[in-house]
């Protein structure tokens, strides 16, 4: 299959001022007429290519001509039309067939509304067109359907006309006032409830907001509706954004293959991104709607007024965004926890992506099947670049930077490159060697060595980068990194940092392959604090002692540091136990957390991410070659051991965390995440009054963070009493699939034997369907990405099963199979007779006659 590369990029040799969209709803029958006012930009040019993907042609008309058929010619992947003209209006009809369409792309039914997803090339399969970011046309959209069925009929921009037609049916007729690339228009027909509600913007227009949910689920739209009024707000006031159109509607469907979409003034959410109560929805949840609702609407500007040359630049958009959604979570909650979030995130999936067989730079060079590069490195990593570049010119001169970008390019599609040289002339700092985060791929790697010299008081810190070769890009050079550092006294205090008698910015520029400096006026020995907040996506090679990072933990300033240091002590505690002869945790370690459980002085919400151990994921990541049953029974022994010697102390911990009312607060999900952090301990402990208070918290629960968190621990604890609470929570909530796939979460990562078998009787529940990518993602991606030791089971089933449903969802909804299969692609994770497993059943995928593009991409490169 033919792959697109980024140095291939030219202009368009056309572009479309306009198109006007009729769309006439049948479940197998929509009629799409396209009429487009095409101009020629490249004056060569006698022929007009247009994207298609999977269309009926009905027919093609030139100024209103039907074209004989010499004159165009439809293939596979769209229609050349002979057209030797400087302008023209070009029509053409397309028939679809939206209630087959299960891949969910282009325009699909979701239950009972017609829906669609464009991005990244979905609008193909609605009409031939210039399917690519870079041509922007005004578009205006008029929808007919029948009105029983679909009594709101909705796209971009603002509503114009609305009537009956004949036959039961009616119209609506939209305009979107600015232009946009194919990938931001959509269109939802459907009957919902409506949660209204409006926003004054700063310079006072009204705005309304609207939200369709399906019927009977108003209540569990409205923290969706406040979180999209905090980030209109937030907006305004962090970068001076305003929102531009008088209407912002979010519609939530169930089918959906990403979490949420930011088309120009109709966002579409999967149902998990929007619905939320205390009874169906976790703190988590709640959580990342908010932070969901945000990232879409920050899109408005920072991806739709300003947007992307070509899919290669997705960054430019995506990690601009994540980066501002990261902002606003953090302001409008717990910096610290929101920092640990994106770390984990880093640590647990996007170094891994680095170190597989997909490994690509932020700005991927070259791409099968987009769809493949919405990935944690073009997203997550994308976002840390951001950060960097934050971190380097500090917020006045970042926020400089981002108002010259909006001068420049509103109403663009531009380059990662022309972001950078914003922040660049904004800034004035020469980001040359820094714009190689967008085009090396990869880890680097930060070995660190120290000596203190106590007569002279001079300590001297040495850094020393590589990035490890990736498949994709054998030669590495040297990064700009920045290195946040602290250095701290033996009694946890900051020391000065002075070199050459002047007071230095704790920020230090790694830009060599290896590089010293050296402090001044150190009267004793320092603790050195390396990469705070994680100022750089780098992993680092630092011995640092026990008593140094205990140290860390209890005296640190900085909550990131502290958590920092607990994951480091821990992780080198199981690296001991795995390779060594060491059989459990030290008394330094469970001390140090014995002081986190008894200290009431501590963020709780900190205290529980330090009381929570590093995934065996990133743990794999940290430490290539680990035997896969060896780290999660190390892991599970620290857990275990934990759980038994600070009994006394979490279960005081557990009772005073307990609140009266169930409340939707900060300091409330805090206390609740502290309790939960201490009976997921307890539970692993595995003592009889620890399965009682799991008991009891499961069936007194006010609200699902409680009673997951109970079913959960229940569950890791292979306690006797799961199986009735999974039984009681399936009773209890088998009618409502969006609250089941945390059922189907547990019954894929519970702590037993035979998985496989209860993942195969769950595929039977009435709730799971295979063609419904939340129920897919949270049973067999969950076992697959979140069951390390059971997916990895060294008789191979783990990689049949997947193997097995990738084979049935390539021929359903292949975008979702390719999503799930990452696990499979972690070859060099694992030892020979597992790669040679793991190989035959990627072979078995290779050799299917009907293999799609996205699973083609990631099954050659991991066999590659
Ligand atoms: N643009 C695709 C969904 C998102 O990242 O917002
Ligand atoms: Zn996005």
């Amino acid at each position: 299959m033919q792959a697109k590369l980024r140095a291939d990029y030219r202009p368009a040799d056309h572009t479309i001022g306009s198109v006007d969209l009729l769309f006439r709803l049948e479940e197998h029958g929509t009629q799409v007429i396209a009429v487009s006012q095409v101009k020629r930009q490249n004056p060569a040019a006698t022929q007009l290519v247009l994207d298609g993907d999977q269309l009926q042609c009905i027919g093609v008309a030139i100024n209103g001509e039907a074209l004989a058929a010499d004159r165009f010619e439809v293939g596979e992947n769209g229609m050349i039309i002979q057209a030797d003209l400087a302008e023209f209006e070009l029509t053409v009809e397309t028939w679809l067939d939206p209630a087959n369409n299960t891949a969910l792309e282009g325009l699909y039914k979701s239950g009972g509304a017609y829906c669609t997803q464009c991005e990244a090339e979905g609008f193909r399969r609605i009409t031939y067109f210039l399917d690519r970011p870079d041509v922007l046309a005004r578009y205006s959209t008029r929808i007919e359907a029948d009105k029983a069925l679909y009594p709101y009929l909705l796209s971009n921009g603002n509503k114009v006309a609305s009537g009956d037609l004949a036959d039961g049916r009616h119209f609506a007729q939209w305009q979107d006032p600015f232009p946009k690339p194919s990938y931001l228009f959509a269109l939802v027909a459907g009957d919902f409830d409506v949660l209204r509600d409006r926003y004054t913007t700063v310079s006072g227009r009204e705005v309304a907001l609207e939200l369709f949910v399906d019927k009977g689920n108003l209540s569990r739209g409205q923290h969706a509706m406040d979180s999209l009024k905090l980030s209109m707000q937030w907006d305004e006031q962090r970068f001076g954004l305003e929102y531009d159109l008088d209407i912002y509607m979010i519609v939530a469907v169930d089918f959906f293959n990403m979490g949420a979409m930011e088309n120009k003034g109709l966002n579409v959410f999967n149902s998990k991104a929007v619905l939320a109560d205390p009874q169906t929805a976790t703190d988590d949840e709640y959580h990342r709607i908010e932070s969901i609702i945000g990232h879409e609407y920050f899109h408005n500007w920072t991806g739709n007024r300003v947007t992307c040359r070509d899919w290669f630049q997705l960054s430019l958009k995506e990690g601009l965004t994540v980066f501002r959604d990261q902002e606003f979570s953090s302001d409008v909650g717990s910096e610290v926890v929101n920092r640990i979030l994106a770390v984990k995130t880093m640590r647990n999936h996007q170094f891994a992506e680095d170190a597989g067989p997909m490994a690509h730079p932020i700005r991927p060079d070259k791409v099968i099947e987009m769809n493949n590069f919405y990935t944690v490195t073009v997203y997550d990593k994308g976002a840390e670049v951001i950060r960097m570049l934050h971190t380097l010119l500090g917020e006045a001169r970042f926020q400089a930077g981002m108002r010259l970008y909006f001068e420049r390019h509103d109403g663009q599609a531009v380059t990662c490159d022309d972001f950078v040289a914003a922040m660049a002339d904004a800034s004035g700092v020469d980001l040359t060697q820094f714009s190689l985060w967008y085009s090396q791929s990869g880890t680097p790697v930060v070995e660190v060595s120290e000596s203190y010299d106590p007569v002279a008081q001079r300590y001297r810190l040495t850094l020393k980068q590589h990035t490890p070769a990736t498949p994709d890009q054998a030669q590495k050079r040297p990064l700009h990194i920045p290195v946040a550092l602290q250095l701290l006294n033996q009694q946890g205090q900051d020391l000065p940092l002075l070199i050459d008698r002047k007071a230095v910015a704790p920020v230090l520029d790694l830009t060599g392959s290896e590089q010293s400096w050296e402090f001044e006026q150190i009267a004793g020995p320092v603790v050195l604090s390396l990469f705070d907040n994680f100022s750089a996506p780098v992993k680092v090679m630092q011995p640092q002692s026990e008593s140094d990072l205990a140290l860390l933990i209890a005296h640190a300033k900085n909550d990131f540091v502290r958590w920092d240091a607990s994951q480091r002590l821990l992780a080198q505690q199981i690296f001991a136990m795995v390779e060594e002869e060491q059989t459990q945790l030290s008394m330094t370690v469970v001390d140090a957390l014995r002081a986190v459980v008894l200290n009431d002085g501590l963020d709780p919400a900190l205290a529980a991410e330090i009381l929570t151990l590093p995934a065996e994921a990133a743990l794999a990541q940290e430490k290539a070659g680990l035997d896969v049953e060896s780290l999660h029974l190390a892991r599970k022994a620290a857990l275990t051991q934990l759980g038994l010697e600070l009994e006394d102390e979490l279960s005081a911990r557990y009772r005073a965390c307990i609140q009266p009312e169930y409340q939707q607060t900060g300091a409330a999900v805090g206390e609740r995440a502290l309790k939960n952090a201490c009976l997921l301990l307890l539970a692993h402990g595995g003592k009889a009054n620890s399965e009682q208070l799991c008991l009891k918290q499961y069936h007194t629960a006010n609200n699902m963070t409680d009673r997951l968190a109970a079913l959960n621990a229940l569950n890791q604890g292979a306690l006797p009493g799961a199986a009735d609470c999974m039984l009681a929570f399936e009773q209890q909530w088998r009618d409502d699939a969006l609250v089941m796939d945390k059922w189907f979460v547990q019954v894929a990562t519970a702590a037993n034997t035979d998985v496989l078998t209860h993942i195969k009787q769950a595929m039977a529940h009435p709730a799971f369907d295979m063609a419904n990518p939340n129920r897919v993602r949270a049973l067999i991606g969950a076992f697959a990405s979140l069951n390390r030791n059971g997916f990895h089971a060294p008789d191979g089933s783990g990689y049949r099963f997947l193997t097995d449903q990738l084979i049935a969802l390539n021929g359903i909804n292949p975008q979702c199979a390719a999503r799930i299969m990452t696990p499979l692609m972690a070859l060099k994770e694992v030892d020979g007779e597992r790669r040679t497993l793991m190989t035959v059943e990627l072979e078995r995928l290779a050799s299917l006659p009907d293999l799609s593009k996205d699973l083609y991409e990631k099954v050659s490169k991991s066999l590659g």
